[in-house]
Formats: structure tokens, sequence, C-alpha cells
């Protein structure tokens, strides 16, 4: 078996680069060991809850962030810091080359029913400022914390899947994901229906009208609200995976964020093959102006992804 640490070591990129993966992996692996125990040791509830011993509960999402941080400031190639739980960019006590930006704990209302969340993030060049688009990123990630630890990888040409074993250590299990140009599964919240806009509706009505329609075959619909275990699906057998611009999500420019969902997850998709876009660009084309800033995302098998953006061209 190749580890990890084998598989980094054998990658033609910086040392100090293959660290920050190394520190995101260490991370993921104690944050996965904190949820599998979560409801035993009563840290499962909400930030101001009492567990069973009548104890404060800390979130999850506090404690991943936490367990990131923890990490994260033990690399002194890492400089700066982004989270969806820190309202401001961290500056770390380290002068080192590189940000990491990411969502500690992504999915976290699937908490409480046992279903996989996750971990996703971006590194990026420090010394460019905060505000990179998606194409400035140097690696990228996600763990997802289902029946297994799985972690997924790029530094842009390949994307490579590892899962942890019984040791704590992440084992090469698919070394260049190839994700399929077509397939015939779809990933939507369709209970936001009557708030989509024309080309989300048009496309997704050819899919539910299956082998009748203009799609000519049948489709299914798979949404685990979790975006780790949505796109890890399509990482592992394609699909398509869309949060659109919608009537209500508009004015906020969308519902996920681009430093530290949209664009991890776009660069793996796209290292794999697949093809991501907001309905007007691709999702790494995207220059943020803010940290937290919200995206229209839409990615997966490109056959799929380029029928919403005909969708997009049309209307
Ligand atoms: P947060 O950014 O609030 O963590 O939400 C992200 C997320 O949970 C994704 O993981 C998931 O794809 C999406 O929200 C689910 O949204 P919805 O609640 O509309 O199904």
């Amino acid at each position: 078996m190749t580890t990890l640490t084998d598989w980094l070591a054998a990658q033609t990129v910086d040392a100090g680069l293959a660290s920050v993966m190394q520190t995101m992996a260490a991370a993921s692996a104690e944050i996965a060991r904190v949820l599998r125990s979560a409801a035993i040791t009563g840290e499962t509830g909400l930030a101001g809850h009492t567990n069973v011993q009548g104890e404060a509960q800390k979130a999850l999402d506090v404690i991943s962030n936490d367990i990131v941080l923890s990490h994260i400031g033990e690399n002194p190639e890492i400089s700066i810091l982004i989270s969806e739980e820190l309202d401001e960019a961290v500056q770390m006590q380290n002068q080192g080359r590189y940000l990491v930006a990411t969502d500690p704990l992504d999915g976290s209302s699937n908490l409480d029913v046992n279903v996989t969340v996750g971990t996703i993030f971006s590194i990026l060049d420090a010394s460019k400022g905060l505000l990179q688009p998606g194409t400035a990123q140097l690696g990228a990630g996600y763990a997802a914390y289902g029946p297994a630890t799985s972690l997924v990888l790029t530094f842009g040409p390949r994307a490579a899947a590892f899962t942890l074993d019984d040791t704590g250590t992440f084992q090469l299990t698919t070394a260049a994901l190839s994700v399929p140009r077509a397939s015939a599964e779809y990933a939507i919240n369709t209970a936001r229906e009557r708030l989509w806009d024309a080309a989300t509706r048009g496309y997704v009505a050819e899919n539910v009208a299956g082998e009748t329609g203009p799609a000519g075959k049948r489709y299914n619909m798979r949404w685990v609200g979790s975006m780790v275990a949505d796109v890890h699906r399509i990482l592992m057998r394609g699909g398509i995976f869309l949060y659109p611009l919608d009537s209500e999500t508009s004015a906020k420019g969308g519902r996920l964020r681009l430093l530290y969902e949209g664009n991890p997850m776009a660069l793996l998709v796209q290292a794999a093959g697949g093809r991501s876009t907001t309905g007007q660009q691709s999702v790494l084309d995207v220059v943020p102006t803010s940290i937290h800033q919200r995206v229209p995302v839409v990615l997966g098998s490109a056959d799929e992804v380029a029928r919403v953006e005909a969708w997009y061209g049309r209307t």
C-alpha cells in the first residue's frame, strides 16, 4: 500500500506545500476521531446546549475549527487561515508561504442523524493576498467522514483519494480519479424549485422527463445535503451538483462560499476531468471581493455541466 506520506514524497511539489497537505490530513484524522465518539462523549449538539452530565457543549463546528487552528499553528509553512467559522482572516505566528481557506465541518445539519459530513480546504500563496481566484489555488482537498474517512487531494493536474485505516494512516485507494463525461444522476435541492431561474428549471425539467424528453435517458436525483458527500459521489462515479443562484440567494450572490467550498471542489472536479460553472463562467475564474463571498456552483460530469451552460446561454 502507498501511504499519504509516500504519495506526497513522490509529488513534484514544494516540500512546504506537501507539508500543508499533511497538516490538513492530520487535522481531518483528528476531526474523524472526535466525530466517531461525539454521541458518546456528548458533543453532538448545538452550541449553547448541555450534555447529559449537564456540561455546556461546544458545537462540533467550533471544535473542528479549533482542531484545524491548532494543527495549522504547528506548521511554520502556513501564515494565514481563512475559516468559515471566523469572521476575519487569522494571521498566524508563522511567516510561512501558504494560506489555507477552510470549511472545517461542512454539512453540519447532518451531524445529528449520523450522515456524512466533511472538511474542505484550499491552499493559496499567502504573498498574493486574501482575494485570489480559484485558478490561483496551489492545492485543494476534502475529508469525507462517512462509513470510511476519505481524503481527496489535488495539486492541480490529478486528484487522488485516500482512506483512513485503523492505525490512523491515510492509504492511497484511487491514484487518479476520473469523473465520467456522461452521467444520469443529478443533485439539487428540489424544494427550492419555485425560486429557480429559467436555466435551472429547463435543465431539471429535461432530466425529470427522462427517456421521454430531449435528454433521452432516465435520471436519478440524489441530494445528501452535505456538499462533501454529494461531490464525493460525483468524483467516484459521476453526476452533477447544482446550487444555482435563485430568487432567494441572489441577493447574497449564492448559497455556497467561494473560497472554501466552490473553489476547492471545482479544482478537484476539474482535476478529475469534470467541469464547473456559476452559470456565467467557470467557478475558478470568479475574482473574490470578500473572504466569505458566496457563489452559484454547478459542477460534475462534463456533458451534464455543458447542458446547464447551454441553458444559461439560451435564457
Ligand atoms: P453551510 O455553508 O451553511 O455550511 O452550508 C453548506 C451546506 O450544508 C452544503 O454542505 C450543502 O450542499 C448545502 O448547504 C445544503 O443546503 P440545503 O440546506 O439548501 O439543502
